[in-house]
């Protein structure tokens, strides 16, 4: 509560930005949550190493079945900016904003990476969505992961490969700062408790970034 009524005071103060600097956070399983309310964000730096972060970069650039994929807003179809790929198990078909993804056959590398995670984290996934970000130009809008596929607190356990990208996370009701985190080569992000429900996310255009980013995140689709 005492959480609560400092960040709600904040709310005056809407430019500002809760940043972290994700570079000085130890890798312990005993993580700080960075939501102060509404919900459960863990961010692992370094979970997977920097030579087995590159060697993934570039097997899952050349392996996985990228497409470029329009979606709708606002009645319009309009491209995505980033390519996608949907892995999962037999069934495990995904919609989301006008589009409807047939899962892929999981690769051994994708199997191996979803295994690490749910070896350290304790939950399970049958399906996992993948975004190539070629370069800073590429993005994400705001959006929550809350299709009703999802069941009603999903778990998302969210990797990324390749350059570092701003993460934003914001309040879907009350004015708090954004919260600003850089995901890393090899990092692990967890979200889950009622997150879905009250926070945004977006990974924002940042045009001066030439390289590309990977970002895997693992999900339970409830039949
Ligand atoms: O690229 C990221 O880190 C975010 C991906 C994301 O928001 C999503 O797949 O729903």
């Amino acid at each position: 509560m005492f959480l609560k009524n400092v960040f709600l005071t904040l709310k005056f103060f809407p430019s500002f930005i809760l940043s972290y600097n994700t570079n000085k956070m130890k890798n312990t399983t005993n993580q700080e949550n960075l939501l102060p309310y509404d919900g459960q964000v863990f961010y692992y730096p370094g979970f997977f190493s920097e030579e087995e972060s590159s060697s993934l970069f570039t097997n899952l650039i050349n392996q996985i079945e990228w497409r470029h994929e329009p979606i709708k807003m606002f009645g319009k179809e309009i491209m995505q900016p980033r390519l996608t790929a949907w892995y999962g198990d037999e069934g495990m078909s995904y919609k989301y904003s006008g589009v409807t993804m047939e899962p892929l056959e999981w690769t051994p590398e994708l199997i191996r990476i979803k295994k690490r995670i749910e070896t350290e984290t304790g939950h399970q996934f049958n399906s996992a969505l993948l975004n190539y970000y070629r370069d800073g130009k590429d993005s994400m809008g705001w959006h929550r992961d809350n299709e009703i596929s999802l069941g009603i607190n999903p778990v998302i356990g969210s990797v990324s490969f390749g350059s570092p990208r701003t993460f934003l996370l914001k309040h879907a009701v009350d004015k708090l700062p954004n919260i600003k985190l850089a995901l890393g080569n090899g990092s692990l992000l967890l979200m889950k408790g009622t997150t879905q429900n009250h926070w945004l996310h977006s990974i924002p255009k940042e045009p001066k970034i030439s390289e590309g980013r990977i970002n895997i995140t693992f999900r339970t689709i409830i039949k």
